[in-house]
């Protein structure tokens, strides 16, 4: 074998005459085998392994044929995926060749129920290894994968339509789906409450990369002192990324595996202008805007909301930050609660005519024992309460006392007892983050974007 045919195993070798008509045909198939279905995306050519995007592919596949979970394709879902690829069934004789070649190689690639994902994978590497990546490029773009074996665009809408008043939720089919998935994990788990990192990890194994590694994600839901998440804490998630980047939650269902149309796990919310008009509010997770000034307690009240320990050092927050939960409402049924603190700065927030269309109720945190934070509190609150009324996106407003357990200054609960009043907003509702005297601020603040009062009051606060 020459040099070059060793160090790029892409390229083929084949002895042939024209003149004598020796293997014509053989030499048009190997001369655009490697073009139309190459190994490069498939195998890392200096470690010979398989490349990570490859593995998520066929593990996805793996997931998608073994209908009945078992954790093994039986005879009949080889069947089945030999008729989704090649539009014909598979003999039953050659079940057995591809299972006993795959048994004698890798034991563990066979059990009593069929053929495992280890077999599985282990296949595809003798499909490549004999130089027939085309077996796998075929089985690949049968499932929507494209030549950088990710999913073809067409499969995942890059913009759901809406207008800005309206959002994107899971429905119920998703959210099923998803709870089958942690269900069946915690059938065989001694950690029946929470999904230990481990898990996370499989669960997305099926897909590129883990998503929500990077802000503003990574640290938005509740997690245990593992760095688990509960089940409604990665239920939490999907909302929460899915509220911000529709498409990419798409993409994240229709990797994992999700068996159905994956139009079919989302919906677009009704506008909110029509909601109100209806009176009836047609969605599940809402987003509260938190504004306050600068140390008035708006990440304490955050991480209040995610069962963080109070810390006494104080961290400026920078960018906005996020906190998702699930809060149970009196009548049983759960909403799920996006929180996202806005630090102080909001002018660049109030330049655009749309920043509120997202925003289902706004909380104005102050430092009860400082009368310069209420005031800045205030400032807050009119420019925000002015730029809805101006935009037509209206937003129901809050008032949070933050840390009631310092001595309050005297003029401040007369002036918010005025303000309230003045806005035609709910009485004020102080909290202590430090003493976890929370006063179910949170079941309010669903309350209050799920039933907004009438029209806020739009008048001058001196
Ligand atoms: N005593 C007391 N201190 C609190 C309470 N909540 C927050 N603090 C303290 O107040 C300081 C500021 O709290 P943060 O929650 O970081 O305030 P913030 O509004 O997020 O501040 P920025 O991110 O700069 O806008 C920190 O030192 C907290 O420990 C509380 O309920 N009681
Ligand atoms: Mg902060």
């Amino acid at each position: 074998m020459s040099p070059i045919v060793k160090q790029f195993p892409e390229i083929g070798c084949i002895e042939c005459s024209a003149l004598e008509q020796i293997k014509i045909p053989e030499v048009f198939y190997y001369a655009q085998n490697p073009v139309l279905n190459p190994i490069g995306p498939l195998v890392d050519q200096n470690t010979q392994v398989f490349r990570p995007r490859f593995v998520g592919a066929l593990k996805r596949i793996f997931a998608l044929c073994d209908q009945d979970r078992d954790g093994a394709l039986s005879d009949a879902e080889l069947n089945d995926l030999q008729v989704k690829c090649l539009h014909k069934p598979i003999q039953p004789s050659d079940i057995v060749d591809i299972k006993s070649l795959v048994a004698e190689r890798s034991p563990e690639g066979v059990n009593d129920r069929g053929l495992t994902l280890t077999g599985f994978l282990f296949l595809h590497a003798i499909f490549i290894k004999t130089g027939h990546p085309e077996t796998s490029w075929t089985m690949l773009r049968k499932f929507g994968y494209n030549n950088n074996v990710k999913l073809a665009e067409d499969l995942i809408p890059t913009a759901f339509k809406r207008a800005p008043d309206q959002s994107v939720e899971l429905t119920n089919e998703a959210k099923a789906y998803l709870r089958g998935i942690i269900e069946r994990r915690n059938s065989h788990s001694r950690c029946a409450t929470f999904l230990r990192p481990q898990e996370i990890f499989d669960v997305f194994s099926t897909a590129a990369g883990r998503p929500w590694e990077r802000e503003p994600y990574v640290d938005a839901a509740q997690k245990n002192p593992f760095g688990g998440w509960s089940i409604d804490g990665f239920l939490s998630m999907w909302a929460f990324a899915t509220l911000l980047d529709p498409a990419l939650s798409m993409e994240n269902m229709i990797n994992i595996g999700f068996p159905g149309d994956p139009s079919s796990a989302f919906r677009v919310t009704r506008e909110r202008r029509l909601d109100r008009k209806k009176q009836q509010i047609n969605r599940n997770v809402f987003q509260c805007f938190v504004f306050g000034p600068m140390k008035s307690g708006k990440s304490a009240l955050l991480n209040s909301f995610l069962g963080r320990h109070f810390r006494d050092e104080y961290t400026s927050t920078i960018e906005d930050n996020y906190a998702v939960n699930v809060v149970d409402e009196p009548r049983g049924t759960k909403k799920t609660l996006v929180v996202r603190e806005i630090p102080e700065g909001v002018s660049k927030l109030l330049l655009d005519k749309e920043s509120l269309a997202a925003c289902d109720v706004a909380v104005f945190v102050h430092d009860s024992s400082n009368s310069f934070s209420w005031e800045r509190a205030t400032e807050l609150l009119e420019a925000v309460a002015s730029h809805g009324k101006d935009t037509g996106f209206e937003v129901p407003c809050l008032i949070v006392a933050a840390k009631d357990d310092l001595n309050s200054c005297p003029m401040a609960k007369q002036n918010n007892i005025r303000v309230s009043q003045r806005m035609g907003i709910k009485a004020t509702i102080p909290i202590s983050s430090k003493s976890g005297d929370l006063n179910n601020v949170f079941r309010r603040i669903a309350s209050a974007a799920e039933h907004p009062l009438p029209k806020l009051k739009r008048r001058r606060l001196a």
